[in-house]
């Protein structure tokens, strides 16, 4: 029988731009799930997006766009980044998805059929203007915290979810499952903070907005956005719809992964909801440090933010990856800092890693012609190594399974210092020089890349790229790759070992520093520009009626062969003709996101060949500190002049 594991992200709200700090909670997931893959677990790994509530319609409305046309964007940024951070999810929820929203209107019906929820009176200090809800702690000197404005006691309509009934049971549950909260501490808080108080029902319904799932059974009601989101982890696997193989292979969840701060609603309203629909509890909820930057916790809000885009370009996925794991244990907070960053890549990656596979295999190269020896006679200093390189998968799988990331990546790192040692107790360089050391110097060779072998299949869930290709360079087989084979030693039997370019060349700190500060400021950077803004030369009305701006629809787009920057745009612009444009923008946008969109036109632009490509025309975008947006005049139709 396959043993199955399912393991969660929180749901993103698609807000604005992830930062490096959403990707800690994705990159941990990521790496548990590959583990258990590796392990021959049959994985589902979930993430997704939380696309409701009244935040995301007020961000729409002054966009002037609809909610679904402003998520839709953002959503698109967020898979991007996923797929930059080579996060192997088996599983996107949208909670905009129909069989979503259909699931959740029903998890809401089922729970009012069942009385735990009811239809009360929703009292509070009511701004009219801002037409919201506050409580008195809320107000800031007795006014509304958002306009300043006055507000007065009133109470509205509203649907309650029994939350109250639960306390007990939801402490006994804490009890009988230790491993239920983690790490335990939060269990503490839990109980003590929320619990122990007294804890009231709750609203589960709005009515000032309407970005939300509808209460089929009450108009104008909508479902309050946690219930919405807690609910994905079962929606996803097809709970409510007609096909609910999943949920029954998947649920209970083995581990839900969350950010601390929301532990509270996993750990009471999840189970709690739960309890009401009859349904098991997930098997545990792991709440996670942040991740902080000297200014205090990382937030869109603060605009305090570190792109995850950036540090990939310049130093590769896998060094962020690492980073995130590494530096700090993943219970705690930790402080981000570029310094801290770049020490970690040069001392750990560059040096101790990188280093070990360079001089191992150019040494194979220099002393064997690249092919691993097989004629050996053992050196004093094997036997060390060899017990180091065969306990270490047992070491990495302990940590790994309470989700120490930090600690399984110590204990590996010190194989890899270890084997370096072995280097310079060995010392291959003297051993070649007397060709009576020939079969020492061979073990000596087959000894490292052997400890490579185990090292790069246990980096394996960590930095997957970063493994796969040590294994191509040592020449390692599938067999050889295999998770159990890490903690087998000599398997590796006469491959061959090729020259590859270093896997982390080192950093220069300080220059570094000055260029990262300066590529993580693109915001400031535009607005000093803006303040010496240079306006080019006045023409005259005559000059701008020569150039012909027209709105044209895209038909069709594809990338352009050996151009990273170039997207090929075949162009409606109204004449009954094709018009084929060259654009310069394939780093920002994806070819789905531009087919049918209206853009703008230079259509009477003298054709230029880019690429291979005839370019008749030029369309309009402008410079910003998120990277170049395209101008979408929607409404408008095909061939319509600008003027
Ligand atoms: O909370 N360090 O979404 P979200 C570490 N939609 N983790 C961080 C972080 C930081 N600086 N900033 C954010 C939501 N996170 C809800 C979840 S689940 C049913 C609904 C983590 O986009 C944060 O702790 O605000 C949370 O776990 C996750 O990113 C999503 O945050």
């Amino acid at each position: 029988m396959s043993k199955n594991f399912y393991i969660t992200t929180p749901i993103y709200y698609p807000s604005g731009k992830l930062h490096i700090g959403h990707s800690y909670t994705t990159v941990a997931a990521d790496t548990s799930a590959r583990y258990k893959r590796m392990q021959g677990y049959d994985v589902m790994f979930l993430t997704g997006t939380d696309e409701h509530g009244q935040k995301i319609e007020d961000k729409a409305k002054e966009k002037g766009v609809t909610p679904k046309e402003y998520v839709d964007e953002i959503v698109a940024g967020i898979k991007e980044l996923w797929s930059l951070l080579n996060i192997s999810y088996d599983k996107f929820i949208r909670t905009t998805d129909d069989y979503h929203v259909d699931a959740v209107k029903k998890i809401f019906k089922k729970l009012y059929e069942s009385g735990d929820i009811y239809k009360g009176k929703y009292e509070g200090l009511y701004c009219t203007p801002c037409e919201s809800f506050w409580t008195e702690s809320q107000l800031v000197d007795g006014k509304c915290p958002d306009c300043g404005r006055e507000v007065k006691p009133a109470s509205e309509e509203a649907y309650f979810f029994k939350l109250s009934k639960y306390a007990d049971r939801l402490v006994e549950y804490y009890e009988a499952h230790p491993e239920f909260i983690q790490p335990v501490s939060r269990k503490n808080e839990m109980i003590n903070n929320f619990i122990k108080p007294g804890l009231e029902d709750l609203c589960v319904s709005r009515t000032s907005f309407t970005w939300g799932v509808p209460v089929d059974f009450d108009p104008g009601h909508i479902v309050y956005v946690w219930v919405d989101a807690l609910s994905n982890y079962i929606t996803a696997m097809g709970y409510g719809s007609e096909d609910d193989s999943n949920y029954q292979k998947f649920w209970p969840a083995d581990i839900h992964l969350v950010g601390k701060e929301i532990v509270r609603f996993h750990t009471i309203i999840w189970p709690a909801m739960l309890m009401a629909l009859d349904l098991p509890l997930p098997k545990k909820v792991y709440g996670h440090g942040w991740l902080l930057l000297e200014g205090g916790k990382m937030s869109k809000s603060k605009g305090n933010v570190v792109a995850p885009e950036v540090l990939c370009e310049r130093y590769g996925v896998d060094a962020i990856r690492y980073y995130l794991l590494r530096e700090i244990p993943f219970g705690s907070d930790g402080v981000f800092t570029n310094e801290a960053l770049i020490n970690r890549i040069n001392s750990d990656l560059a040096n101790d890693l990188g280093n070990l596979v360079a001089r191992s295999t150019a040494m194979v190269n220099k002393y064997f012609g690249g092919s691993i020896p097989k004629e050996r006679t053992a050196t004093e200093f094997d036997d060390t190594i060899i017990q180091l390189a065969e306990g270490t998968k047992q070491k990495v799988e302990q940590y790994l399974d309470n989700l120490e990331y930090s600690s399984a990546l110590t204990e590996l790192f010190k194989l890899v210092s270890r084997t370096n040692k072995y280097i310079d107790e060995t010392a291959p360089w003297t051993l070649a020089k007397n060709e009576a050391d020939k079969d020492k110097l061979a073990d000596v060779m087959y000894v490292l890349i052997e400890a490579i072998r185990i090292i790069a299949v246990l980096l394996s869930p960590f930095m997957p790229a970063t493994s796969e290709a040590i294994l191509k360079q040592i020449g390692a087989c599938e067999h050889c790759s295999k998770w159990e084979s890490a903690a087998k030693w000599g398997l590796i039997s006469g491959e061959n070992v090729t020259t590859a370019a270093p896997l982390f060349p080192r950093i220069d700190l300080e220059k570094e520093l000055a260029e990262l500060e300066a590529a993580n400021k693109p915001a400031e950077a535009l607005q000093e520009k803006a303040e010496n803004i240079a306006f080019l030369d006045e023409i005259s009305i005559d000059e701008f009626a020569k150039v012909d701006l027209r709105v044209a629809k895209i038909k069709a787009c594809e990338p352009v062969k050996k151009a990273k920057k170039l997207l090929k745009l075949t162009l409606d612009d109204g004449s009954g003709k094709d018009r084929i444009v060259a654009s310069g923008i394939a780093q920002y946008y994806t070819p789905d996101q531009l087919i049918g969109k209206n853009i703008i036109v230079v259509a009477n632009l003298k054709p230029a060949v880019l690429c291979g490509v005839e370019s008749c025309g030029m369309i309009l975008a402008a410079d910003t500190a998120d990277g170049v947006k395209v101008i979408f005049p929607e409404g408008i139709p095909a061939g319509a002049k600008i003027r």
